[in-house]
């Protein structure tokens, strides 16, 4: 199964904290690494007045069940000092499941897919970039949700980027 994170960043060092997101993803077994996009300097979306988030999209490939997946995202976040005060609060790392396979979910623990990507210019541009032709289950192609949303706030770091894991 093709498995989509979002990778957000706004407080501390944003770039390292992405970095070391994504290394440890791919440092369990189970996940084999496909893809990564740009970096990308995106203004806030809700929340309270906060800093400028670095953003970015990482996708995998492997059979994990998505509570596996969501443990592993949640146990990276608080390895990097994530701590959960206020809601689209600042953070210092962000690792959202946006898309597992196909798999739909209401689950308010595990929502499936994300229920915002679809509308979240941070996801669909860096998304885009990582897999030209992805599909957002129940929303149809990135491509084509890309053309409803303002992405205005979101600038390519052409300076940053994402080291792949070896
Ligand atoms: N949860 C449910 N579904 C999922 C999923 N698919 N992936 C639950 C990850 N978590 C999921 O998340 C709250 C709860 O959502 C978790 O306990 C999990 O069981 P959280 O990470 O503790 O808190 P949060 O991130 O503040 O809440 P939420 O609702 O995930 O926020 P969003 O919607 O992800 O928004 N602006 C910019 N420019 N860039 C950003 O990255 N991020 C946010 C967070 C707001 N504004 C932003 C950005
Ligand atoms: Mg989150």
């Amino acid at each position: 199964m093709r498995v989509v994170l979002a990778l957000g960043s706004n407080l501390g060092r944003r770039i390292e904290y992405l970095q070391g997101a994504l290394d440890a993803l791919f440092d369990a077994p189970g996940l084999t690494f496909v893809a990564v996009s740009p970096v990308y300097e995106t203004d806030p979306v809700g929340g309270p007045t906060q800093a400028a988030y670095l953003n970015a999209v990482v996708i995998g490939e492997g059979m994990l069940d998505p509570r596996t997946l969501l443990d592993r995202a949640q146990g990276i976040e608080n390895a990097f000092g994530r701590t959960r005060e206020e809601r689209w609060g600042p953070r210092t790392l962000d690792v959202d499941l946006i898309a597992v396979g196909g798999l739909t979910s209401d689950d308010p623990e595990l929502t499936l897919p994300h229920p915002r990507a679809h509308e979240r210019a941070f996801v669909l541009i860096p998304w885009a970039q990582a897999d030209p032709g992805a599909v957002l289950p129940g929303r149809g192609s990135v491509a084509a949700l890309l053309a409803g949303v303002d992405g205005g706030g979101v600038r390519l770091r052409t300076d940053l980027s994402l080291v792949p894991p070896s």
